[in-house]
């Protein structure tokens, strides 16, 4: 097996940091040690079979971005990064692992979906992947089906309140899945916006003549957003399911979480790169039909009632928990444009798995999170929460050696011009800068990013099965 030293970096972890030599042997990290140490007289970098100096930059676990959606049918199309153009985007970003989502249409048999998924990954992937299970379709045949799910390692579910007629679960559907969910040791994942109110809003608004982009974010309003996260807890709170909220946007549904967790509920929240940068008024409401590359939900919330305050000081208090990407992209020509003149036919979707860890970097250099807190939001919990921790979201003897070595003083200009690895047509960060760099990332072991250059391949990347999730209160 070949053998790594990472040297001269400062290892940084959730809890702390510090400069340390990272040893690894084939896959895996043998040793964190003192720098420059010497075993059985040896000096380690003059025995390895490779060093990589990392001198003045820190050395983190690989991202884990567990909310994306490759090839996902949506909205009329497709999402538009396959498995295999996703995972090398996300690779060159610094995550190393992404949980997708199996989706289960309505008619269809779960492990049918499953399967689907397991073939469309398989081979394809640069980095390592896992599933969670979207329950499309709550009925007797499917709750049978969610009890098989920790035997395929997969460790959670999810549910939509939004989207009738697509992915649409009524309450007493929740009720019941939830129920097995709690039985059967299953984290249950909701995208908590009330559908049908929303549906209502989005007729009325059509019919008034207000069909630009900017009314997608009208119509999917936040009372709607809280009202669902609500909803949610408390069916959470009667049958004892611990509860995971995806992309939340409103702070009014933050605060619900926060509420709920103060009274002692498993609930937790994750926000997206979108929500805590861009907004309703700057993005959404662009000029012409511009706004369409923003078109996701939850959407993007107004600039003016401090939706991105409340979202950054809630990852600081730990009333949100970690950072996903939602990625799921779509481009405007063949994609977006299927909804000029109607903002409801616009699929919706933002794709920013490249660039998530540089975004929450950005938040380190501004001063809103601290480093160890940027790894513990973007990585470690995301490794906890979803039956990682151990082989991933942490740089320990025994863990998967994915590690990022991350470049303070480097620079990252983000954008299509930049030309970003995503499957896009655009890029919803067009034009942001990051005062740092992803350097160089390792993937079990095998780099695959190295100062700007791609080392890694599809098929390298395997299917995680994944332990039950560890939920922290
Ligand atoms: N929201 C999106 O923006 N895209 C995928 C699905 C979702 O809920
Ligand atoms: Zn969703
Ligand atoms: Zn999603």
């Amino acid at each position: 097996m070949a053998t790594t030293l990472i040297t001269g970096g400062t290892v940084v972890s959730a809890t702390g940091r510090g400069a340390a030599d990272l040893l690894i042997d084939g896959e895996r990290i043998v040793a964190l040690i003192e720098p420059g140490a010497t075993v059985l007289g040896a000096n380690l970098t003059e025995t390895v079979d490779t060093v990589i100096d990392a001198t003045g930059k820190y050395v983190i676990p690989g991202g884990i971005d567990a909310h994306t959606h490759m090839s996902m049918p949506f909205g009329g199309t497709t999402a538009a990064d396959t498995f295999e153009t996703g995972t090398r985007a996300a690779a060159w970003g610094g995550t190393t692992t992404i949980i997708d989502f199996a989706v289960q249409k309505f008619g269809e048999r779960v492990q049918d979906s499953l399967q689907t998924w397991h073939d469309m990954a398989a081979g394809e992937c640069a980095i390592d992947y896992s599933f969670h299970q979207i329950i499309g379709d709550v009925n007797d045949e499917s709750l049978r089906a969610m009890r098989e799910l920790p035997g395929e390692g997969i460790s959670s579910f999810k549910l939509f309140m939004a989207y009738p007629g697509v992915f649409y679960s009524d309450d007493a559907q929740i009720l019941r899945a939830m129920q097995t969910g709690a039985d059967t040791g299953l984290l249950t994942m909701m995208h908590a916006e009330n559908g049908p109110a929303i549906d209502v809003l989005v007729g009325q608004l059509l019919a008034q003549g207000k069909t630009d982009p900017y009314y997608h974010g009208i119509a999917r309003a936040w009372e709607l957003e809280e009202e669902a996260t609500h909803r949610a807890i408390m069916l959470a709170k009667l049958t004892g399911a611990p509860l995971y909220v995806v992309h939340v946007s409103a702070k009014q549904a933050v605060a619900q979480l926060a509420a709920a967790r103060d009274r002692g509920q498993n609930v937790f929240g994750e926000t997206c790169p979108q929500y805590l940068y861009l907004s309703l008024e700057d993005q959404l409401g662009a000029p012409g039909f511009e706004g369409a590359k923003w078109v996701c939900s939850t959407p993007l919330r107004s600039k003016h009632d401090h939706h991105q305050d409340e979202a950054w000081q809630a990852l600081r208090t730990n009333d949100l928990q970690m950072v996903s990407t939602d990625h799921c992209p779509f481009c405007m020509k063949g994609q977006k444009d299927m909804g000029i003149g109607d903002f409801s036919k616009i699929p919706n979707g933002i794709g920013s798995v490249e660039h998530r860890m540089d975004l929450m970097y950005q938040g380190v250099v501004d001063g809103k999170i601290s480093l160890e807190r940027w790894v513990e939001i973007t990585a470690t919990t995301p490794a906890r929460m979803f039956g990682l921790y151990g082989r991933k979201g942490v740089l320990a003897p025994g863990a998967d050696a994915d590690v990022v070595i991350y470049d303070p003083n480097g620079h990252t200009s983000i954008g299509v011009e930049a030309t970003h690895h995503m499957n896009m047509d655009h890029s919803a960060w067009e034009g942001y800068e990051i005062d740092g760099h992803v350097d160089t990332v390792l993937s079990r072991g095998k780099v695959v990013v190295d100062d700007n250059t791609y080392l890694g391949r599809k098929g390298d990347g395997r299917f995680v099965r994944r332990d039950p999730c560890q939920y922290l209160t």
